[in-house]
């Protein structure tokens, strides 16, 4: 099914590829197994990630994280790979640059549900967990040989991550699938759903203290906001990538069917994240203010002073709540 892929891999030396900005496991992971399994192929391999972007203490644990942006960019790479990457402004700037003109053919891997297209190939599958999913199916059809035991453990660790420990709506037989073979390699999985789902930071730990307690809650506690202001995070010495999974918290409450995480990012700038339980789909409210993702765990941006932002957010998954409710 990937044939023209396959084919299109055997005959280039060079490649770089991209990551996304804020990059997740699953982002992290993809790169570095392709990274691994091109580099066991033979190629020359080059890791972006756009400049000043900060990549989370934990994902430290992977194998061969040192190797992005180990090198500047080279004038010409035969090939570019896009990996989770659901529109070109997701790349940064430089590296969207980087990827428009030097590199001669241009493929994206993705498995976001609204996804722009900015490459001349494009493996897009929705249905999948993430990312790294795809990649295993598409290693696996292209040279077995070359999957190795950091191929496997890159693999999985966006596969536990972007599935929610495999318990979001994205989670398939297939998903389980991917996971059994991939954990034959010796995938320590323990360790990696601890440290890549479970674990947080003290600091962050802190960080969560201070906005659950202050969580809000409407139309029956089916919708609950927590916001981070820019004095939560100097408080407790935390940063953006400190607010990742504590939304789950929210999520997790028995009565809460959407929870949004309103982050302060710059003066009449915030970043939001949403995540819903089964089949109430976050992303359609991810998508009317510019954004996307999947049906339980999206995101977007929203601008205005914090009131306005906050009204916005509450009208419209009022408005999706109550859809969802008379349909049910
Ligand atoms: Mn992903």
């Amino acid at each position: 099914m990937y044939e023209h892929v396959t084919k299109l891999l055997y005959s280039v030396e060079s490649v770089a590829l991209f990551m996304h900005i804020n990059p997740d496991a699953d982002c992290v992971g993809s790169s570095l197994a392709m990274y691994k399994y091109l580099t066991n192929l033979g190629k020359k391999v080059d890791v972006f990630l756009e400049p000043f972007e900060e990549i989370r203490d934990n994902l430290y644990i992977l194998p061969n994280i040192e190797i992005i942006n180990a090198n500047s960019p080279a004038s010409n790479y035969d090939l570019g790979i896009a990996l989770d990457c659901a529109s070109p402004t997701r790349l940064g700037k430089k590296m969207l640059k980087v990827l428009e003109n030097c590199c001669e053919i241009k493929i994206s891997f993705d498995h976001h549900k609204s996804y722009s297209k900015f490459t001349d190939i494009l493996v897009l599958e929705s249905n999948s967990a993430s990312t790294t999913q795809i990649l295993y199916k598409f290693f696996k059809e292209n040279d077995k040989e070359a999957i190795d035991l950091e191929v496997a453990t890159c693999l999985y660790a966006g596969l536990v991550s972007d599935s929610g420990n495999f318990s979001y709506n994205s989670t398939t037989v297939e998903t389980f699938e991917v996971a059994s073979e991939l954990i034959a390699y010796g995938v320590d999985h323990t360790l990696l759903a601890r440290v890549l789902y479970l674990e947080t930071s003290y600091n962050a730990f802190n960080l969560s203290l201070r906005v659950l307690s202050n969580a809000i809650f409407h139309c029956d506690k089916k919708l609950a906001i927590i916001t981070f202001s820019f004095d939560d995070f100097k408080s407790t010495s935390t940063k953006l990538v400190d607010t990742e999974g504590i939304v789950n918290s929210l999520v997790n409450v028995k009565e809460v069917l959407l929870a949004l995480s309103i982050v302060e990012i710059s003066n009449n700038e915030f970043k939001v994240g949403l995540r819903s339980k089964g089949n109430f789909d976050s992303s359609l409210i991810a998508e009317y203010f510019g954004g996307g993702g999947h049906k339980n765990a999206s995101g977007c941006k929203v601008f205005g002073s914090k009131l306005e932002v906050l009204d916005k957010l509450v009208s419209i998954s009022k408005y999706y709540i109550e859809k969802y409710d008379e349909n049910l």
